[in-house]
């Protein structure tokens, strides 16, 4: 029999659905030297905490971390709190000696950030940040078409990441927008992802310019009267420059009417290009330089059996979707832990976004570039 490998889940809400999916899934469709069992999950609100737990089968339900930490029963704690939760949740489950997940952004700042990895570094236990869009097949083609210099030295990295749930003011206050639990708005959340595709796909930032702004000040609050104001931003926007010498340029926003969850790349090199959107997410857009009168993008779609973790699902053309992300992040997790080889980002990864994150921050602040430490290693 497979060695069990018990979890347990800290929060209940969106990212504990998705968490909580990926956990049932990864067995099912990846051949895993473990077994994931959902032991536990916790959460604030017992009524969603029931509703998430009954319906993907978790074992128990908690209203405390601080005893899911502690359970002994348990190997691996999976954080997906509010961002004020990330770093007090991982150094105790470090000091536990627990394997650690924990969702993007790593943390509200760079200080935390960089005292959760020294507690996982000190008490030597595995540790992984949730990078999920890392795992869509298209974004690892898109990586090795880069890696084998198709599309050579890169110029350009653009990356805009639309959502619109925020344009309607009377959606009403959430932890997202109060910068005590959150550490920022647009920019934490959304630009998470861009700066570690960015960091993934081409490399290290070298200095930032940002622009952050919060068009609606204030949001109702449920039960009350008194609208409470808005400290995080709404829109984050900033320019980059790489060690590579390619140039970035990076929009995030709330507040784009119409589009969902529109997180779109282009990629410009010396011998061509790569556009990614995910909205359309099985799918890379491709040119290569040459004088053929018919040459022009080409549109791959990223479901053959040649394509990375595609041979676990389905036929050529079944298209996947936006949680099968997480499934193969939590595949990768369970072959590494159950020894096989395998790799996913880490603590270190989160921090080194964070860095770039609070630069884009500072810039904003100040109105001036900033530079980015030339390291990555910070334990
Ligand atoms: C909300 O902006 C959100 O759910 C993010 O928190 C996720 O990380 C992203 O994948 C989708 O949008």
């Amino acid at each position: 029999m497979k060695r069990e490998i018990n979890i347990g889940l800290i929060g209940s809400r969106f990212m504990g659905k998705a968490h909580s999916n990926a956990y049932r899934r990864v067995g099912e469709f990846f051949e895993l030297p473990v077994t994931p069992v959902l032991h536990t999950i916790c959460g604030r609100n017992e009524q969603d905490l029931k509703k998430t737990a009954d319906s993907f089968g978790w074992k128990n339900m908690s209203t405390s971390w601080q005893h899911v930490v502690e359970d002994p029963d348990i190997e691996v704690i999976d954080i997906c709190t509010p961002n004020y939760l990330h770093m007090p949740v991982a150094i105790a489950a470090a000091n536990a000696g627990k394997k650690i997940i924990c969702e993007k952004p790593i943390a509200r700042n760079a200080q935390e950030a960089q005292d959760m990895v020294y507690a996982v570094a000190v008490a030597d236990v595995v540790n992984m940040m949730i990078f999920n869009y890392r795992y869509v097949p298209a974004i690892r083609l898109i990586k090795s078409l880069i890696d084998e210099g198709k599309i050579g030295a890169i110029f350009h990295f653009n990356a805009v990441y639309y959502q619109d749930w925020l344009v309607d003011p009377h959606s009403p206050f959430v932890w997202r927008h109060n910068i005590e639990e959150s550490g920022s708005g647009a920019h934490g959340d959304m630009n998470a992802h861009v700066v570690d595709l960015a960091r993934f796909l081409i490399g290290e930032f070298e200095s930032v310019c940002g622009l952050q702004k919060t068009f609606i000040t204030h949001r109702p609050q449920p039960g009350k009267k008194e609208p409470a104001v808005v400290s995080t931003d709404d829109t984050c926007c900033f320019q980059a420059k790489f060690r590579n010498g390619a140039l970035g340029s990076f929009v995030a926003t709330r507040l784009a009417a119409g589009r969902k969850n529109f997180l779109r790349l282009e990629i410009f090199g010396s011998k061509g290009s790569v556009n990614f959107n995910l909205e359309r997410l099985n799918e890379v857009e491709f040119f290569l330089h040459s004088n053929d009168k018919e040459n022009g993008f080409r549109n791959i779609l990223v479901t053959e059996q040649v394509h990375p973790y595609i041979s676990n699902w389905w036929p050529p053309g079944h298209v996947i979707g936006w949680e099968h992300a997480f499934v193969h992040q939590f595949s990768d997790f369970f072959n590494s832990i159950g020894g096989r080889d395998a790799n996913f980002p880490d603590f270190n990864d989160g921090l080194n976004c964070q860095f770039v994150l609070d630069a884009i921050q500072k810039s904003s602040d100040t109105n001036k570039w900033t530079a980015l430490q030339n390291k990555t290693s910070f334990v």
